[in-house]
């Protein structure tokens, strides 16, 4: 699966995607991010990518002309996704990063200043996805945490020891039961005997009613839904 990703800080990009298990991934050619500075699409001598906005006001706006030639440059096909990384999306969930997995190919916007010129989305952004009800200096985080939601999903880009088959919404609403490795006692802390008995049956079960447990007392809007 590739990412394109047109930005103006395009190591930002490049740096996130080259380490821990997406660097793995993108060494085993399971993933390929590739992102597109939209300063080289500039065409007057500055540089310029960004203008003041029209009927005045604080900020700087990205002009149309440069993302849309740098989006011109790929050739990807007519249905790929074009998201927008914007705090006026739709807010990214598991099952939402679950379907963009199913992609050959996504092209992610990131926005600076006070966001793109809105010619722009209305001509090629296909999708605008928020990360959460928060503002950024920049879209790149929000890109990078999406690339990352999404990769996690394509298969073999997991090891068996990362595995996402138990964790939390990936079967269901409900947040991962708690985990524990050695010491047996910490500062004297002890782990639940029942994760010593070696009972796989009792285990389960325990597993499955502290989820619940959890999501009740955490997160009571998971189970709301
Ligand atoms: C567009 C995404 C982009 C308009 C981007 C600011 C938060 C998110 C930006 C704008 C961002 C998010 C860049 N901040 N919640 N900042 O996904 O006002």
């Amino acid at each position: 699966m590739t990412f394109h990703v047109l930005t103006l800080f395009p190591e930002m990009i490049r740096e996130f995607a080259t380490h821990s298990i997406l660097g793995r991934a993108a060494k085993a050619g399971l993933v390929e991010v590739k992102p597109l500075n939209i300063r080289d699409f500039a065409i007057n001598k500055h540089g310029q990518v960004d203008d003041a906005p029209y009927g005045g006001g604080a900020g700087m706006v990205m002009m149309a002309q440069p993302i849309f030639d740098a989006f011109s440059s790929l050739s990807t096909t007519q249905n790929t996704p074009v998201i927008y990384l914007s705090p006026q999306g739709h807010v990214l969930t598991q099952a939402r990063a679950q379907q963009l997995s199913q992609e050959k190919e996504i092209i992610l916007i990131c926005g600076h200043y006070e966001g793109l010129d809105e010619r722009i989305i209305e001509e090629i952004v296909t999708e605008e996805i928020s990360i959460g009800d928060y503002v950024l200096t920049g879209g790149e985080p929000a890109a990078c945490v999406l690339i990352d939601a999404v990769s996690r999903l394509i298969p073999g880009v997991l090891g068996k020891e990362e595995s996402h088959q138990n964790e939390s919404f990936s079967q269901s609403n409900l947040l991962e039961h708690p985990h524990y490795t050695r010491p047996p006692i910490f500062r004297g802390r002890e782990v639940p005997e029942i994760l010593l008995s070696g009972h796989h049956g009792n285990i389960e079960k325990w597993r499955q009613e502290e989820a619940i447990r959890r999501t009740k007392s955490k997160r009571p809007d998971l189970l709301k839904i």
